[in-house]
């Protein structure tokens, strides 16, 4: 198999585009936000995010994958390369475990200015309940050799970027995808995992921004170098000089958000609510550390109140957080911020880079409590 493609770096791969001030959305933009959807927000009520309502990001098309033709390639720099089918991965030992995902770009399209991608807002996130195999054991019957550094996921999805034509692959140091939490699933939310989201195979990586969690898995090569393909080194780089060597995006930094109070206007979705007592409740999560303190406030960031936090939930699940707001008549901001157990806490000012990677700016939630 021919997995590891040309180094993306030695290419010439211009830099991708940054909108104008005021440039507003292209088509080429609404073309991707349509295939790509984010969650609704409201449906931060269900614990497990409904498959549907999951948000999608699918940088090429859905590839047409035949499950019996289908199987996945373990090799490079190894002892015992192998080859197995899915009925096979299916017999091996079976994890289920709730992951929250979050797209690396979430928040790009508030950035000021704006990167030219998929435009999220901030609804790029989903909790869903992954069932597959762990990755380690696999890894172990391949016995890498001592010259071994990194793991490349290869997808069977294929496309091209910025004038650089690939198939998805992104790379794992060795200790990171030997991970007691790496796996490779193929259930989600109790079904088979569907086309969307990478059947029948895809690696899930908790902790870090969606890139990682590579779909439609074919190969896992074992190599001797630092990985160089373009999702690894071009894209996903915290960059704000085109030319600057970059920051690798890896996990996911704390967020907060808030399900939006009330009901929404259909165009502008700006929110109305009666007065009176209103529990404001949503999700946070981090890839860094548990965390450890929501805070929520009703005047735009000026004075802030503890929140309750449900720190019941597993590891890599979104944790659960409710506050009481005395609603009074009149224009509101609503905000909330996370604080994780590594000391990371959202920001007021947008961490600007060039890809709209990692931009964890605290939630804005602007609303008209009604007169009486
Ligand atoms: N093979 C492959 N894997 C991929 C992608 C892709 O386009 N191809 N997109 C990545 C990105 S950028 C994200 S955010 C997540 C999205 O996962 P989801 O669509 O299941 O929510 O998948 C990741 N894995
Ligand atoms: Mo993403």
């Amino acid at each position: 198999m021919g997995v590891v493609t040309v180094s993306a770096a030695e290419q010439v791969v211009g830099p991708a585009r940054i909108a104008e001030i005021g440039e507003g959305i292209s088509q080429d933009e609404l073309q991707l936000a349509g295939r790509n959807h984010g969650m609704p927000l409201e449906a931060m009520r269900y614990d497990v995010t409904p498959i549907g309502l999951h948000y999608l990001l699918i940088h090429y098309d859905i590839p047409d994958v035949d499950p019996t033709a289908w199987r996945l390639h373990v090799g490079g720099v190894v002892e015992s390369p192998f080859t197995v089918d899915l009925d096979t991965i299916r017999t091996m030992p079976r994890t289920t475990r709730r992951v929250t995902i979050e797209c690396a770009g979430n928040g790009r399209a508030r950035l000021l200015p704006r990167p030219v991608s998929q435009p999220w807002l901030v609804e790029a996130v989903g909790n869903a309940e992954w069932t597959g195999t762990p990755l380690a054991p696999l890894l172990r019957r391949a016995a890498p050799t001592s010259a071994a550094r990194e793991v490349v996921f290869t997808g069977s999805d294929h496309g091209v970027e910025r004038g650089v034509e690939q198939t998805y692959q992104r790379s794992q140091s060795l200790a990171e995808a030997y991970g007691d939490d790496v796996l490779l699933v193929y259930e989600m939310n109790g079904a088979p995992l569907p086309p969307q989201h990478g059947f029948p195979l895809r690696l899930l990586v908790p902790g870090w921004y969606g890139m990682a969690h590579v779909k439609w898995l074919t190969d896992i090569t074992v190599i001797d170098s630092a990985f160089t393909g373009f999702q690894q080194e071009v894209a996903y780089q915290l960059r704000v000089d085109p030319h600057e060597p970059g920051v690798p995006v890896t996990r996911m930094e704390p967020r907060a958000l808030l399900i939006p109070p009330g009901w929404p206007d259909f165009m502008t979705r700006a929110r109305f609510l009666h007065p009176g007592p209103v529990s404001l409740r949503g999700r946070a999560w981090s890839g860094y550390a548990p965390i450890t303190t929501i805070e929520v406030s009703s005047d735009g960031g000026r004075t802030w109140h503890l929140a309750t936090v449900d720190s019941n939930a597993p590891r890599w699940d979104w944790c659960g957080w409710t506050w009481v707001w005395e609603a009074r008549p009149g224009q509101h901001t609503l905000c909330v911020r996370a604080t994780d157990a590594s000391g990371r806490r959202q920001p007021t000012e947008q961490p600007w880079n060039r890809g709209g990677f990692a931009n964890n700016t605290i939630q804005q939630v602007p609303v008209v409590v009604l007169e009486e």
